[in-house]
């Protein structure tokens, strides 16, 4: 079972295998966890996405983390929350899955996520919170030994731990 840890901080300090990007389709950077995470890798993040030609919702493609301490970044584009029922819990629960695949694909044992469309898309924080803890904790690792999720906010702390408490 993956060890499940949670830490309020910026993503892109943490030395893990891999960090998971909460990208756009066109997987060309944007505001938000994406922007700090471009800025921190450096350019040659973008010029490793380009060549992808996007990336679907809920999916997920890979990239080395040039100037990041983490090796590899995962880029998945979340749902855009509009009214829960236009597909987004399943959305969203195969960006947790499509990630989790690729990182067990790159024989990754470490792995931070960002809260996956909570900021721009707008998707409640506790309803996504569930998605994401209950996704990892079912989720068959073989490789992956430990999951991080990286809450920039106390308040996210706070559910993330919540959440947890009951799984
Ligand atoms: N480290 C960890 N978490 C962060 C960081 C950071 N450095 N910066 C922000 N967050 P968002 P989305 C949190 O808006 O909702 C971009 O423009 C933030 O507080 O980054 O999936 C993309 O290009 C929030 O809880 O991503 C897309 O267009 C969470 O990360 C769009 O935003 C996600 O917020 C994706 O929207």
């Amino acid at each position: 079972m993956i060890n499940i840890e949670v830490i309020q901080g910026d993503i892109t300090k943490l030395k893990v295998d891999a960090i998971v990007n909460a990208a756009n389709c066109s997987l060309l950077g944007g505001g938000g966890v994406d922007g700090a995470i471009h800025r921190a890798a450096g350019p040659e993040l973008l010029q490793a996405c380009i060549p992808l030609k996007g990336c679907e919702t809920g999916h997920a493609k890979i990239t080395p983390g040039f100037k990041l301490p983490a090796k590899f970044v995962i880029h998945t584009p979340g749902p855009v929350y509009r009214d829960g029922q236009h597909g987004e819990p399943a959305l969203l629960e195969s960006c947790y899955k499509s990630c989790l695949a690729l990182a067990e694909e790159n024989n990754c044992e470490t792995v931070a996520f960002p809260a996956i469309s909570t900021g721009v898309y707008g998707y409640p924080w506790k309803e996504a919170t569930e998605i994401a803890v209950n996704t990892v904790h079912d989720y068959p690792a073989r490789n992956i030994k430990k999951v991080i999720f990286c809450c920039f906010s106390a308040q996210m702390k706070k559910i993330y731990q919540e959440v947890l408490q009951r799984v």
